[in-house]
């Protein structure tokens, strides 16, 4: 797929990517009521404060193209069309859940939305995202692969690794610094 093709892609108006960055913003408070409830089961990292991130980022992304992000990644999930009742089961650990109440907030996982997982281990999943833009490079499917991290993950190998490959490759991958310090 072509680049114009993206550009005429028919991206949301402003008033529906508030709309949605709304939704993002009222689901996480529910679920810190949940955490503070001792009704989710594990850890639960929100985004608060980081939608538009969310939002912005998969308004320009195709059904076919990948995204990943890191523990704090219900919004990417949800963003990418992830069913919100799915990925709340989720995080209350129900065999309903997104990934049948196994995986968690931190692992929020839904590749049938184009959404390859968050990554509980800071920038385990940025040489994944290599790894799926090689794949549709070597392919020729014209896949475009989106890789949300927190700053802190810079110090991390495997940030640098990435980074590497991805430049000396010339992979069809963009990584996206969530700077909230
Ligand atoms: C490899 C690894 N080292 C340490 C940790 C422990 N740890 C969990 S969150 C975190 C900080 C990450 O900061 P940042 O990437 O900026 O993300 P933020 O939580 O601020 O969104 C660390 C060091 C981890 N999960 N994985």
């Amino acid at each position: 797929m072509g680049c114009h093709t993206v550009l005429a892609m028919d991206v949301p108006d402003g008033l529906e990517l508030y709309s949605r960055m709304c939704f993002l913003r009222h689901f996480e408070e529910r679920v810190d009521v949940l955490y503070r409830r001792g009704l989710i089961h594990g850890p639960a990292h929100l985004g608060l404060g980081q939608e538009a991130i969310a939002v912005g980022a998969a308004s320009v992304l195709r059904p076919g193209d990948c995204s990943l992000g890191t523990y704090r990644g219900h919004a990417h999930a949800l963003a990418r069309g992830a069913p919100p009742d799915a990925v709340l089961a989720e995080l209350l650990g129900r065999a309903g859940g997104i990934c049948q109440g196994k995986g968690g907030s931190m692992h929020i996982t839904s590749v049938e939305h184009g959404y390859f997982g968050s990554y509980a281990i800071v920038g385990a999943h940025l040489p994944i995202a290599c790894g799926l833009a090689w794949a549709a490079k070597i392919r020729h499917t014209g896949q475009v692969t989106v890789c949300f991290f927190g700053d802190g993950t810079t110090n991390i190998g495997a940030f640098h690794e990435a980074v590497n490959l991805a430049a000396v490759w010339q992979l069809p991958v963009v990584f996206v610094c969530e700077n909230n310090w």
